[in-house]
């Protein structure tokens, strides 16, 4: 798997546009520098443009990044020391000291995280060592001590579990402590107290020093229910290993501090600082260890990295950009809000579309987008322009749009119809709101007002509502009592409007020079409500 992620975004509320620059040069980029992860991103939904352009290409749908501040995925360990809560407190204290770790994550049965074991909690345990009689912190099998000791149990079953005292019996028979049922002893090669512990039925007996039991004493300990493990250690330190042999859970920190992956940073260093291990265990979903954050982690750590395209603005950029590290800018707009930390390579190119730059580039370095790539960055570089029409249309957007269609064998312009008809698509739009989203009013003699909207739309499909729109704009003449109520249709690619009208249409008609047919002008070339139309309605009355 590829390193750290280097995201390509374009703005909020992408457009056809930003999708491709951000589809195309991330491909460029991960063919040109195989080494980073180049991901394409989107920062809010696709519009039905873009969808209809990425379904067309089969190019997926970059992915939803929704802030590249700094998560705890960014920074944590994820090569993970674990051990189990069933592992004696002696060997994970080892592995512990071993692998240099000053807390160990354990883990239960099923891989959740049970609790953590860190070298304050070992510590307090020795020092805790009291002056009474030691004893297991917790049911302990017997096969777990046998382990620990490295002893060979010659009797009793090693799963068993014990959780009495501990004795070393070391006193003449005749002047033992006061041991009961159940408890655990260490001995030596003296069979006066061997037999005593045995009868005062001991759980366990460990002999010390290699000492093996006689066959009378052994078989007394089985008929009594006594395990017998003969420990190679002395007797002190067999003592001693026998309190480790105790489940870690009988010690650990039950109640960890824990994260989730996507948690900010910022959100959890405070507590991190805090706790006295300064550690975090990140977990997922099922609550499995999936990664360590320390206090080291959160010194300096690496800023997530972006390349912003479409764009240069703070505002319009992902949130938490401030933060980021911004790799490069490749945008056809005005030089925006943006500071960066380091010198970035910036290119602010005014060209009809980031798509033509992301086209030029591949040109440069002698590749070719793959044919989903191809088709995408065709639609946007005819989004931005309005198929190759509007006025920041350069040499350069139609050069890119040619070598489109020769590398696609694609007849641009009619994809580019097909592109703005389908995704043009108004019919799902109430007639209330279409007649009434853009409208404006002008005073006119004699305190009348007229009211005149736009809806800007491609091909002939709105006027198939003629009825349905008339009525709508009827009644919003009636109750804005206006002497007209007017709506253009404007075609953004047959560059003229149809113009309906509710009320008498007998001012414009003159206005016009055009005849109203069932309460529609036709009006090629009219495409500026401020310009060809209000001058003219207001001149006729
Ligand atoms: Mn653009």
């Amino acid at each position: 798997m590829p390193g750290v992620p280097i995201y390509i975004t374009g703005h909020r509320n992408p457009d056809t546009d930003s999708i491709a620059a951000a589809i195309g040069y991330a491909e460029l980029l991960g063919r040109l520098d195989p080494a980073n992860h180049y991901v394409p991103v989107r920062l809010g939904d696709i519009n039905p443009q873009t969808r209809w352009v990425l379904e067309r290409s089969g190019a997926p749908e970059p992915e939803f990044l929704p802030h590249v501040m700094l998560r705890v995925r960014d920074v944590m360990q994820q090569q993970l020391h674990l051990a189990s809560v069933d592992d004696p407190v002696r060997s994970v204290g080892l592995q512990m000291a071993r692998e240099e770790l000053d807390l160990i994550p354990l883990v239960e049965g099923d891989g959740a995280l049970g609790g953590v074991m860190t070298e304050r909690v070992l510590a307090r345990r020795y020092v805790r060592e009291s002056r009474e009689a030691s004893q297991l912190d917790a049911p302990t099998s017997i096969g777990a001590i046998a382990e620990v000791l490295s002893a060979e149990l010659v009797a009793g079953d090693a799963g068993r579990e014990v959780s009495g005292r501990v004795w070393v019996l070391a006193m003449d028979a005749g002047s033992l402590p006061d041991i009961d049922e159940g408890d655990v002893v260490v001995v030596g090669n003296r069979e006066d107290a061997q037999r005593r512990a045995i009868e005062e039925r001991v759980a366990l007996m460990v002999t010390s020093n290699g000492t093996t039991l006689s066959e009378d004493v052994l078989a007394l300990a089985r008929e009594h229910g006594t395990a017998v493990a003969v420990s190679k250690l002395d007797t002190y330190v067999s003592g001693r290993m026998i309190t480790l042999s105790a489940p870690s859970r009988s010690l650990m920190d039950r109640d960890p501090l824990t994260v989730r992956p996507d948690d900010l940073l910022a959100d959890v260093s405070d507590e991190i600082k805090d706790i006295h291990y300064h550690a975090a265990v990140c977990v997922d979903e099922f609550r499995k260890p999936i990664g360590l954050v320390t206090r080291g982690d959160l010194v300096n750590p690496q800023p997530r990295r972006v390349i912003l395209v479409d764009h240069a603005e703070r505002a319009q950029s992902v949130p938490g950009i401030e933060q980021a590290e911004i790799v490069e800018i490749l945008d056809h707009h005005h030089i925006g809000s943006i500071e960066t930390r380091i010198p970035v390579r910036a290119t602010f190119d005014p060209v009809g579309s980031t798509a033509t730059l992301v086209i030029e580039r591949f040109r440069q370095n002698g590749m070719e987008p793959s044919k989903p790539t191809a088709l995408v960055l065709t639609g946007a570089i005819l989004s931005d322009t309005i198929i190759l029409n509007s006025p920041t249309t350069t040499d350069r957007d139609h050069a890119a749009i040619d070598y489109l269609e020769r590398a696609q064998a694609l007849d641009a312009e009619e994809f580019g119809r097909e592109m703005f008809e389908e995704t043009s698509d108004t019919s799902a739009v109430p007639a209330d709101k279409l007649v009434g989203s853009d409208v404006k009013e002008y005073a006119v003699g004699g305190g009348q007002t007229v009211c005149i909207a736009q809806v800007e739309t491609v091909g002939e499909g709105l006027l198939e509502r003629r009825d349905e729109l008339l009525d709508a704009m009827r009644s919003k003449q009636e109750r804005d009592d206006c002497a007209l109520y007017a709506l253009m249709v404007t075609d953004i690619l047959a560059k003229g409007s149809k113009l309906l009208v509710a009320g008498n249409p007998g001012p414009l008609e003159r206005a016009f020079g055009e005849e109203a047919e069932d309460g529609v002008i036709d009006l090629p070339g009219v495409m500026s409500r401020k310009k060809q139309v209000a001058p003219k309605v207001l001149s006729a009355f």
